[in-house]
């Protein structure tokens, strides 16, 4: 199918065209609210979370464009063992291929929230993109049934290392940081809402074929409703009222090492 094809076929299924519509309008307008929210905001920390959250809407908004002009949709024919096998299934690349760059902006913005240190953020934030890529090749596998599932192993084996950094390392730094309360809301709502983007695949005309493609589109556009735009709207307005513990945090985000007793610098104050 051609681009134009595609695009046209979209613009006769009202639903999913619907799907990727009201998110790029919402992410219109929480573009201008977060701006607006963080105008005031003087601390560098707290403007580098302002900045990452703000990237959030800003690449959905991308991303929409992509999967609304057809750019980033392919009709992929699917293999043998597949519910729908030899059948040409519309499928939605470009949501995989932009949570690429717009899940490490949540997850910087949460491991800096948590006052984490630089081992950490990166632990979290290479396992992030490694399961977007490899959810990506899931998807695009057109050999082998096997494989897709392989993929898709392979991208829950990632997905498993950020679970383990937002649940057992983080909510210590936010301890230690005094934002346990605001983290650990955040932590929860992006647990819960990151668990059902693994379920709708394996649901969806991709992995099992239970649920049909814009119902599928639907399941994706609400959860990241709540997980870009509710997410970052509690974030900034948080962080808004509560600069002061963000800027109180110590300089810099280091390797992690804690210093000897009675060696290294100095504190400053
Ligand atoms: C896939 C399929 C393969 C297995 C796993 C997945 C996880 C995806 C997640 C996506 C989160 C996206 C968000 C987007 C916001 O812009 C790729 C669906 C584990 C967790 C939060």
């Amino acid at each position: 199918m051609t681009q134009p094809e595609i695009f046209e076929m979209i613009q006769d299924d009202q639903l999913l065209n619907a799907s990727f519509w009201v998110n790029i309008a919402l992410a219109g307008l929480v573009t201008l609210l977060f701006v607006y929210m963080g105008r005031n905001l003087e601390d560098s920390r707290a403007k580098l979370i302002w900045v990452a959250t703000l990237m959030v809407p800003l690449v959905s908004i991308s991303s929409y464009t992509g999967l609304a002009s057809g750019l980033t949709i392919s009709f992929l024919e699917m293999p043998a063992g597949h519910a729908l096998a030899g059948d040409e299934v519309l499928t939605m690349w470009g949501r995989y291929l932009t949570w690429t760059f717009s899940t490490p902006m949540i997850l910087l913005a949460l491991g800096l929230l948590a006052g984490t240190n630089l081992t950490k953020l990166f632990t979290a934030i290479t396992a992030d993109i490694a399961m977007c890529v490899t959810g990506l090749a899931a998807a695009m596998t057109t050999s082998s049934y096997a494989l897709r599932w392989f993929w898709y192993f392979i991208s829950c084996t990632f997905f498993l290392v950020v679970l383990y950094v937002l649940l057992a390392e983080w909510p210590r730094d936010a301890e230690a940081a005094g934002t346990d309360e605001i983290f650990g809301l955040l932590r929860n709502l992006t647990v819960v809402l990151w668990l059902g983007y693994p379920i709708f695949w394996a649901l969806g005309a991709e992995g099992l074929a239970v649920l049909d493609v814009a119902i599928t589109s639907w399941a994706y556009s609400i959860l990241d409703i709540g997980a870009k735009y509710i997410f970052a709207y509690l974030l900034l307005n948080w962080i808004a009222t509560n600069e002061r513990v963000i800027a109180q945090q110590p300089a810099g985000i280091g390797i992690g090492a804690e210093p000897e007793p009675g060696t290294g610098t100095p504190a400053e104050d």
